[in-house]
């Protein structure tokens, strides 16, 4: 069978919410091909949409990661620089871009078996990054994230034409109940909710800071909530939490005194490189949806 690379699969950012049904696999990988994850850690993934590890990179890596995410938001050319998204109230740095590509230590991180190699099996083919970004949360002040599904808007604004997509989270501080952590709906994965409303010219420079096109109704997600329930992520610094492209998840406001800072990298499947968006007028920056789709070794 051949498929048209252009078939919209998902459609979304039109006239109105729609639901579509997942058509694609969650775990892309023949059962019983090897990998790190456990064969029931693959079930329980295909069945809720995440995954987590208690203790993916030890205490010592992680302090290394922290110094380096220091330095990097310390630095002012980094502070300075479009991969950095600046807290509107706070000024505090609140995101920085691609620290794959502006930092050894991390590009370290992207390659290490541990992480990539996860990411393959899940896959189930060679994989490029898509999206690396640290969420730094300070204290006092950080915003939260509103609900979202990270593949509406990488397949709206940046043209990944399937759900072949997935993200990890590193701790590098403690990830509380208090502190702004991650929060997901699981099983959410299942179905694809196509939101209302264009999407604006350089949209993405607004939905850094607050997502609005993209951003599901009220009903639809009370409706999510009341189906799927809403699991928190906690952890020590150095767990790390693995999430289907498509789950519906955010997280709320950190008004702690204690940082909520972690690594996200976005693998996405060499065989379902980014494309010209399906529902923008434009392609994002590659900082935010990158377009060399060289796999990581
Ligand atoms: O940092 C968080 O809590 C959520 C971030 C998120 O959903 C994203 O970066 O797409
Ligand atoms: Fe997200």
């Amino acid at each position: 069978m051949t498929t048209d690379a252009r078939t919209d699969l998902y459609p979304t950012r039109g006239a109105a919410e729609i639901t579509t049904p997942r058509q694609d696999p969650v775990i892309w990988s023949a059962p019983g091909a090897p990998g790190p994850v456990a064969v029931k850690d693959l079930q329980s993934f295909e069945r809720d949409g995440f995954l987590t590890v208690d203790q993916l990179i030890t205490p010592d890596e992680v302090a290394v990661l922290h110094t380096e995410l220091d330095r990097l938001i310390a630095d002012p050319a980094v502070r300075a620089d479009e991969r950095s998204v600046i807290e509107p109230k706070s000024q505090k740095v609140r995101s920085v871009f691609e620290v794959h590509r502006i930092s050894e230590v991390f590009a370290r991180l992207v390659s290490d078996e541990r992480v990539v190699g996860r990411a393959r099996q899940i896959l189930g083919s060679d994989v490029y990054v898509h999206q690396s970004r640290i969420n730094v949360k300070p204290g006092f002040g950080a915003s939260g994230f509103y609900w979202h599904s990270d593949f509406e808007t990488w397949h709206a604004e940046d043209g990944l034409p399937n759900m072949r997509a997935v993200s990890v989270s590193i701790a590098l501080t403690e990830n509380h109940d208090t502190n702004g952590g991650l929060m997901i709906m699981p099983g959410s994965h299942k179905s694809f909710l196509g939101c209302a409303g264009g999407t604006p010219k350089d949209n993405y420079k607004q939905s850094l800071k607050m997502q609005d096109a993209g951003t599901p109704s009220d009903e639809a997600l009370t409706k999510m909530a009341d189906r799927h329930g809403i699991k928190l992520f906690t952890g020590r610094a150095g767990s790390a939490t693995w999430f289907d492209c498509n789950c519906m998840h955010g997280s709320g406001d950190n008004i702690t005194p204690y940082p909520r800072s972690n690594v996200f990298i976005v693998f996405n499947s060499v065989e379902n490189a980014a494309g010209e968006p399906f529902a923008a007028p434009a392609r994002r920056p590659e900082f935010i949806g990158a377009r060399d789709f060289t796999a990581v070794k």
